[in-house]
């Protein structure tokens, strides 16, 4: 039989096939071939000894939650408590988009700001939307659910920025554990301890264990790729990685205003983070 893993409790993985479950276990060859399986996999089963036996090729996986065949990704981004961390927003999307996944921001806590706090966020948010990436506020759920019809949907963002509050709002049966983050921290305590899917009408949603910081592990050429909007520059070099070459588009489109500053200074952190991983490497 084949299903898709929904949720996965150490070695315990609930499979979900035709409407029902099954909770297996794993077959002891994946361990020596050095492949687990993970939740969002498409598996083929033993429904009577409750095994997994096959691994159907994934579309991707995303580590820091392993969570594969995703087709977006919710990057829940709360306004305050935690405040709203560009890199953090940047690192993500170049996350997911290095992945083959689509991204949508949401936004939370908007009820913390005010009405001229939120206005300096606006052309922020009206740039990442030209980018396609849409800007969605957790208060307009409505397009939200339209277009994650029947898509397997992951959900990150760091601890306390109402990923599980959102879920909670899609279906108030769910009544995920939330907590209020520590005021003294200004940062969450994690609450979510374990990758699961929950089927929310027609989608797939993954409510991971939060997240306040994570490595790139991507090439330079999937995080160039990953700002979008350098490919409307032409550079002098094809190569160019916008940073120290001359005749560099992207530059010129910046010192114009074209391209968000926090933009491009996260762009130039991340590709010294990757210099420097890769030279960690060689040492
Ligand atoms: N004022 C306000 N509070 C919110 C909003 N969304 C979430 N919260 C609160 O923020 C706190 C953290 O929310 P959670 O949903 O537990 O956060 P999480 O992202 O799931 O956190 P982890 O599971 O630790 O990763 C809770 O007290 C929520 O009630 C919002 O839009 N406005
Ligand atoms: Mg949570
Ligand atoms: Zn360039």
């Amino acid at each position: 039989m084949q299903g898709k893993i929904i949720k996965q409790i150490s070695n315990q993985y609930t499979v979900s096939s035709n409407n029902l479950e099954y909770i297996c276990t794993a077959r002891g060859k994946f361990k020596n071939e050095g492949l687990s399986p993970v939740v969002g996999d498409m598996v083929e089963f033993d429904s009577s000894l409750l095994r997994i036996d096959k691994i159907l090729p994934r579309k991707n996986i995303l580590s820091r939650p392993t969570v594969a065949n995703i087709d977006y990704a919710l990057i829940v981004t709360s306004l305050k408590k935690p405040d709203l961390s560009y890199t953090l927003l940047d690192k993500l999307l170049t996350l997911v988009i290095a992945n083959n996944i689509k991204p949508i921001i949401i936004l939370t806590k908007l009820d913390l700001m005010s009405k001229k706090e939120l206005k300096e966020y606006t052309p922020a948010f009206k740039y990442y939307n030209s980018l396609d990436v849409p800007v969605i506020p957790n208060t307009k759920l409505k397009k939200l659910k339209k277009l994650l019809k029947n898509q397997t949907v992951v959900l990150t963002g760091q601890t306390g920025s109402g990923k599980s509050t959102l879920l909670n709002k899609l279906d108030k049966t769910l009544n995920i554990e939330t907590k209020p983050i520590s005021d003294a921290l200004n940062r969450g305590v994690h609450t979510t301890r374990h990758t699961e899917i929950y089927k929310i009408k027609n989608i797939y949603f993954v409510d991971t264990p939060g997240f306040s910081a994570l490595d790139l592990n991507i090439t330079k050429k999937d995080l160039i790729n990953s700002f979008k909007e350098f490919s409307n520059y032409t550079c002098e070099y094809l190569d160019c990685t916008h940073n120290n070459e001359k005749n560099c588009g992207v530059k010129n489109a910046l010192a114009k205003g074209k391209i968000l500053p926090s933009r491009y200074i996260n762009y130039i952190r991340f590709l010294k983070e990757l210099n420097e991983n890769t030279s960690k490497l060689y040492k």
